[in-house]
């Protein structure tokens, strides 16, 4: 069912004010059962033929410890035309203020047990914007709560601008905050969310989230949109993508 006007003004003034945003039941059971086949099939089907940095895991030789899936939307025509839904594109362009500009869609995954930690960041490190406008919207395909890695963010983050980041030991998030205060630590909010539900965080909101401790996956599809007033600021963006790399190899990664 099409989120209701109401709902939409609601998230839309939370969005404004703490920099992220819920929408509970946004899609519907047999909907989150279908990105779960379709997930299933391209694991089977597709992926095998992609190049290797299509999936990362944390122990490659356990597949069952996959934590991302990259671009999607490259190597499937299923995955490709999810962000292009009305719902997510107006959704988006509500939050913003603007068209939107698609940014690809992937899978954040923590496997029972082994799921690492999402170092405190904002995405806007990685985006490398001018104005930094853009959102990701976030699908949990699994009850996501306090032991399983939900995310955690902190209200009103978005107006501090764009923090220092630098290098921590996740892969996959190579780059965290350099500062995570105390104060950012006892106001941040962890948001509990079942399948279904839609969060959605602007791409200067500090958020982070814990591994998972528990027997359960946690699984989300993430959907990236810029603002089209946003403009990728290149000389930035090389110079992110040059660290990036050094990390990846010297990890032994790529
Ligand atoms: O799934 C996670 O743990 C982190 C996701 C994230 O950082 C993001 O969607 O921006």
């Amino acid at each position: 069912m099409p989120a209701s006007s109401e709902t939409l003004a609601a998230a839309k003034a939370d969005f404004d004010r703490d920099g992220y945003a819920v929408i509970r039941g946004f899609q519907t059971t047999d909907e989150v059962q279908q990105l779960e086949e379709e997930i299933s099939r391209y694991v089977r089907d597709i992926l095998p033929h992609q190049p290797s940095d299509a999936a990362f895991y944390e122990d490659k030789s356990h597949p069952e410890t996959l934590f991302r899936l990259s671009c999607l939307q490259d190597f499937s025509s299923y995955f490709a035309q999810i962000p292009k839904q009305e719902r997510f594109v107006d959704l988006s362009a509500m939050l913003l203020k603007d068209t939107v500009v698609s940014k690809g869609i992937q899978l954040f995954g923590k496997a029972p047990r082994v799921g690492n930690e999402t170092p405190s960041h904002q995405d806007g490190y990685y985006f490398t914007l001018e104005p930094n406008e853009a959102l990701t919207v976030w699908l949990p395909l699994d009850r996501t709560d306090e032991e399983n890695g939900s995310i955690c963010y902190v209200p009103g983050s978005h107006k501090r601008g764009l923090l220092p980041h630098g290098r921590g030991d996740t892969f996959g998030f190579s780059q965290g905050l350099l500062d995570y205060t105390d104060e950012d630590r006892a106001t941040e909010v962890t948001i509990v969310a079942d399948p279904g539900d839609l969060i959605v965080h602007h791409s200067l909101t500090i958020h982070r989230a814990d591994p998972n401790r528990s027997d359960r996956r946690r699984w989300a599809i993430g959907l990236v949109y810029y603002a089209g007033r946003a403009k990728v600021d290149t000389a930035a963006r090389e110079a992110r993508d040059r660290v990036t790399k050094e990390e990846w190899e010297a990890a032994g990664k790529v």
